[in-house]
């Protein structure tokens, strides 16, 4: 399978604004933002869509979560909306699982 745009930006093959790494995501500025903070939190396991989570991923998915609870600590956010597209119809154009993270939409 071809490498993802987001497996190349954690292979430092394309640049892009790190907000937060671990072993299991990275956590980068979205490069066409839609809101005062959108960050992306992409796995580093390259899962295409949420459709294809298995049993064994639902750690993963928990840890996503709690990386979002970190972002908000971290940005002093009072709130944030944490949105996964799921394949073409769901308006998903990159096929590397990831959770768009947005906040900073009113004070
Ligand atoms: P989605 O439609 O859910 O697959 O969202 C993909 C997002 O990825 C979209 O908001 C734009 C962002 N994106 C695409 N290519 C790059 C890139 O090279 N760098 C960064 N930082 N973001 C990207």
């Amino acid at each position: 399978m071809e490498k993802s745009i987001f497996t190349r930006i954690m292979e430092k093959e394309i640049p892009a604004r790190v907000e937060y790494e671990d072993d299991q995501v990275i956590v980068i500025h979205d490069i066409s933002p839609k809101a005062p903070v959108h960050l992306l939190i992409i796995p580093r396991k390259p899962i295409p869509t949420l459709m294809d989570v298995t049993d064994e991923d639902l750690p993963l998915i928990g840890h996503i979560h709690q990386v979002a609870q970190k972002l908000a600590q971290k940005l002093e956010l009072k709130g944030f909306r944490l949105v996964n597209n799921c394949g073409k119809e769901g308006g998903q154009e990159v096929f590397h699982i990831h959770y768009h993270f947005l906040a900073g939409f009113q004070e």
